[in-house]
């Protein structure tokens, strides 16, 4: 590729935009794809890398073997793509409006959905816009190697996002924007342009607020900035296969899939701004939907009605597993011991002791 001038101006050869003009046009197709927001970062994530290490060390991971895998690599791009020299970050706001969040959460026989996964999968969507993203750029820029990656690739998107400066990492372990909150997707494209990096977010705009530490129904943190998520309902519901430790289950109340309550109760959230995509709107009025219609899904609804959805990814089994334990959370009433009763004979082992638990919570239950 031919050289750009440090000083921004346009080269020797007209053909090759400078550096000014290469991210104006980053920025205006960001903007056509649906992102709210970019950053340049290297590739070294400094003080991230030694937490990420002391995190893994203390085992807060849990199951999520995945996370100890690969090395350094989650926290060294360069080892994930070789020949990486800059990260682009970007952010994808998905709160769908008019969506009311505390009435569901607060109605205890209503199923409570975290936001995120209301929608259409955004894994796949936001690939394939990174992607077009990155074969712009690359077409502008001429000879350009990238990889376009969201969620799922062992890097550390939190921390390139702050570098990048997109926001700060709250107490809540969210990376949070001052004018946008946290209800938004992080995904990055790693290449070997050498772009300008920006400048990390360096304020901290939590102050002495402690909200989010204080809200967490299952108390999963063991400090400012650091969670363990084994005690995570979002992990609890969604990652861990198996049996919810019965000491967990009643803080989970009626969530059944994820946990938004340390959002919920940041003040920065005030800010958040609606998603213009379709595709994040609520499918089968799963944001109004009632425990006991949830739990009364056979197999092949369940399979049919979550296709392309992140609740596909925990499963049938986990899926009336955590509605067994929403429904011994929810009041008492005939109506749900009856629905208990009946799905018993029809499920695995696994999930007859969730409901055999939720029977006994709702004997207890005055
Ligand atoms: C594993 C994982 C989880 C796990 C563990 C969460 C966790 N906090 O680590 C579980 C299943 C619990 C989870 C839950 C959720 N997740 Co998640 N998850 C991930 C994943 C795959 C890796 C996160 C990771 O690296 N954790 C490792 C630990 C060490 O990192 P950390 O907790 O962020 O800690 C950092 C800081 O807190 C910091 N730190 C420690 N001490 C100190 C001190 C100071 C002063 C400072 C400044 C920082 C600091 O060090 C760490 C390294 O930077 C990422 C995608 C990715 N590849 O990055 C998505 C991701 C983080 N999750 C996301 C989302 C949306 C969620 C949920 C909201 C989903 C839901 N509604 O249920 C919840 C939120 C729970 C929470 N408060 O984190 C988004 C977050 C977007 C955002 N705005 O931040 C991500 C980025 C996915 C994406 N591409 O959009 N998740
Ligand atoms: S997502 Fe829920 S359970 Fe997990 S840390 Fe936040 S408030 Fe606690
Ligand atoms: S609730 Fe308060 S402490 Fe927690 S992340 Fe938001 S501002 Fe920071």
């Amino acid at each position: 590729m031919k050289e750009r001038s440090p000083d921004n101006k346009p080269d020797y050869a007209q053909s090759v935009p400078s550096w000014a003009d290469l991210r104006a046009l980053l920025e205006s197709w960001a903007d056509e794809l649906g992102f709210q927001q970019l950053g340049v970062t290297g590739v070294g994530l400094g003080e991230h890398e030694q937490r990420l290490q002391q995190w893994l060390a203390a085992g807060y991971h849990g199951e999520m073997r995945y996370m100890a895998e690969h090395g350094n690599m989650r926290s060294r791009p360069a080892e994930l793509l070789p020949g990486t020299l800059r990260v682009i970050s970007l952010r994808m706001d998905y709160l769908a409006p008019d969506i009311r969040i505390t009435e569901q959460l607060n109605n205890k026989n209503q199923a409570y959905i975290s936001r995120y996964a209301l929608g259409r999968d955004y894994h796949k969507l936001i690939r394939k816009r990174l992607t077009e993203l990155g074969k712009r750029l690359q077409q502008a820029a001429g000879e350009m190697g990238f990889r376009a990656f969201v969620d799922s690739a062992p890097v550390l998107e939190r921390a390139l996002a702050n570098q990048a400066g997109l926001g700060w990492i709250g107490k809540n372990t969210m990376l949070i924007n001052r004018k946008a909150g946290s209800y938004f997707f992080l995904g990055e494209i790693l290449t070997d342009l050498p772009l300008p990096v920006d400048e990390p977010y360096t304020q901290d705009h939590c102050g002495r607020c402690t909200a989010c530490l204080d809200i967490c129904p299952t108390q999963a943190f063991v400090g400012p900035h650091v969670l363990d998520a084994r005690r995570c309902i979002s992990y609890l519901t969604i990652e861990l296969n198996g049996p919810i430790p019965e000491d967990l289950r009643t803080g989970i109340g009626n969530r059944i899939f994820g946990c938004d309550d340390c959002q919920i109760g940041c003040p920065w959230n005030r800010f958040s701004k609606a998603s213009k995509e379709d595709d994040f709107t609520p499918r089968h009025q799963l944001d109004k939907a009632s425990l006991l219609q949830l739990f009364a899904w056979d197999e092949a609804t369940f399979l049919h009605r979550t296709e392309g959805m992140p609740i596909r990814r925990t499963g049938y089994e986990n899926w009336l597993r955590n509605i067994a334990v929403a429904l011994g959370n929810a009041p008492r009433s005939l109506e749900v011991t009856d629905a208990l009763q009946r799905k018993r004979p029809q499920v695995s082992v696994l999930v007859q002791e969730h409901i055999d638990w939720a029977l006994q919570q709702q004997q207890n239950t005055p």
